[in-house]
């Protein structure tokens, strides 16, 4: 049975391409800098916007137009939602997905009910995985949405939760790596604070930590091999989220012992959510050998919520994936689309012109960025700018040859420095909008 029987498999048309259901940029085969399309970009598809949203917001509940929906949370439903979601990837031509726990497998009366029905989802997935090659790209628990995560889940003020957190997400890594998952991410849902009266700050930082060590130590247990995430975001649903940007977390990382065994998943929206540019957070996460993988979304700059909307902005794509090729790709991770559909665009086709958007803005950023690092015009800009620390006294410091008696001793012979060169960042700003055709 088709559950989107107007919609073909998407083809690549070419920039000139007028149809809506092509692609204009993407073209899974092209060669771009020695790789496929395909290898730089590892598309995935989010199972809880894509095939869980509604559309509710917080004015009104959802109003999404699913025909294969009975409105149950059965198993049944469950089963028949997974028919849908691989018809619809195949069709899109995505290699990855990426879901939730509670977006695959709904509760059942208990934990071990739980455990059990999310086996038989697993398992149908496994098999569509392997008819498809569809493959997951990360896996997570959502130790969010239910009551009993009201304080948090590792960082409660209520140690039940933390245990009940711990056996999902013990779960939530067997799954992912039963369905051979390549990543497995910890957003921090609830963690985090409305007000320091009623929190113990200090607490709960070790609580989280010594959460994600256990994770680590599970993970070797069982052999997972897949690459650990932790996703940073700076505000809700708490008012202080712990995990608030790669900067962040990279001092949470290192006090507690745990950046050998963790990178980032670095989301658009949360980088504009905590006052940074996206490029911002990639630069530094990737400074620092930690950018693991990217949710690729977007935010309004009007809106002061994770508006998660599809990106099509050519700008920051480009950046992104300049971002990217820069460090020579991103590993194990992909560019995941964390992203929803407007209330407003309740139809099911409107999944397809969404990620077919999505997916063609990527691709013509990595056009973008690729044509930028060949002519090298921006990086040689940037290396002509730091020459001064390259030989002579700069290059002392550097090596550490160089202490402040020797400075000193250097400074008074030559008496002032050498005169400082501008900036230039209005010309570099427009040959970096040369690029964008
Ligand atoms: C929420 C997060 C969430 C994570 C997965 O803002 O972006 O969707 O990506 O838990
Ligand atoms: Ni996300
Ligand atoms: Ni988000």
């Amino acid at each position: 049975m088709a559950f989107f029987p107007d919609v073909p498999t998407i083809p690549f048309e070419g920039p000139d391409s007028t149809n809506p259901l092509a692609f204009r940029h993407y073209d899974a085969a092209a060669v771009v800098e020695g790789k496929t399309m395909a290898e730089h970009l590892r598309f995935a598809v989010a199972y809880w916007h894509t095939f869980r949203g509604t559309g509710a917001d917080p004015f009104g509940p959802g109003c999404a137009v699913r025909p294969w929906e009975d409105g149950s949370h059965s198993l049944a439903m469950d089963l028949k939602r997974v028919d849908v979601a691989f018809e619809f990837m195949g069709k899109l031509g995505v290699p990855y997905y990426c879901w939730h726990d509670r977006d695959i497998s709904d509760e059942g009366a208990n934990l071990a009910e739980t455990n059990k029905r999310l086996d038989t989802v697993v398992a149908k997935l496994k098999e569509k995985q392997a008819e498809t090659g569809i493959k997951l790209l990360w896996g997570t628990a959502n130790l969010f949405s239910h009551p009993r995560f009201v304080h948090g889940a590792s960082t409660s003020c209520n140690a039940d939760a933390f245990a009940f957190a711990a056996a999902q997400v013990k779960k939530a890594i067997e799954c992912t790596k039963e369905l051979g998952g390549v990543n497995y991410v910890f957003w921090g849902g609830r963690e985090g604070y409305h007000t320091l009266n009623n929190t113990d700050l200090r607490r709960e930082f070790d609580h989280l930590a010594k959460f994600l060590h256990l994770a680590v130590d599970y993970k070797k247990t069982i052999g997972f091999t897949g690459q650990f995430l932790i996703e940073p975001k700076p505000k809700e649903p708490t008012t202080h989220q712990y995990d608030s940007d790669c900067a962040a977390c990279m001092a949470f990382l290192k006090t507690y012992g745990l950046d050998q065994d963790f990178k980032f998943n670095v989301e658009t929206n949360h980088a504009t959510l905590a006052g940074h540019t996206m490029a911002h957070e990639l630069t530094y996460a990737s400074s620092y050998g930690m950018l693991g993988s990217i949710d690729a979304n977007r935010g309004d700059e009007l809106i002061g919520w994770d508006t998660d909307q599809f990106p099509t902005n050519l700008y920051q794509t480009a950046q992104v994936m300049l971002a990217v090729l820069n460090q020579g790709g991103l590993g194990s991770g992909g560019l995941n689309f964390d992203a929803k559909l407007r209330r407003e665009s309740f139809e099911p086709i409107d999944l397809f012109y969404a990620h077919i958007g999505g997916m063609d803005a990527f691709a013509h950023g990595l056009k973008i960025a690729a044509a930028m690092r060949a002519d090298g015009v921006v990086k040689g800009m940037l290396t002509k700018r730091y020459a001064s620390w390259d030989a002579g006294v700069g290059a002392e410091i550097e090596a550490g040859t160089a202490d402040f008696a020797t400075l000193e001793k250097y400074m008074l012979a030559k008496g002032d420095i050498t005169p400082n060169t501008s900036g230039r960042q209005e010309l570099l700003e427009n040959i970096v909008n040369r690029y964008l055709r």
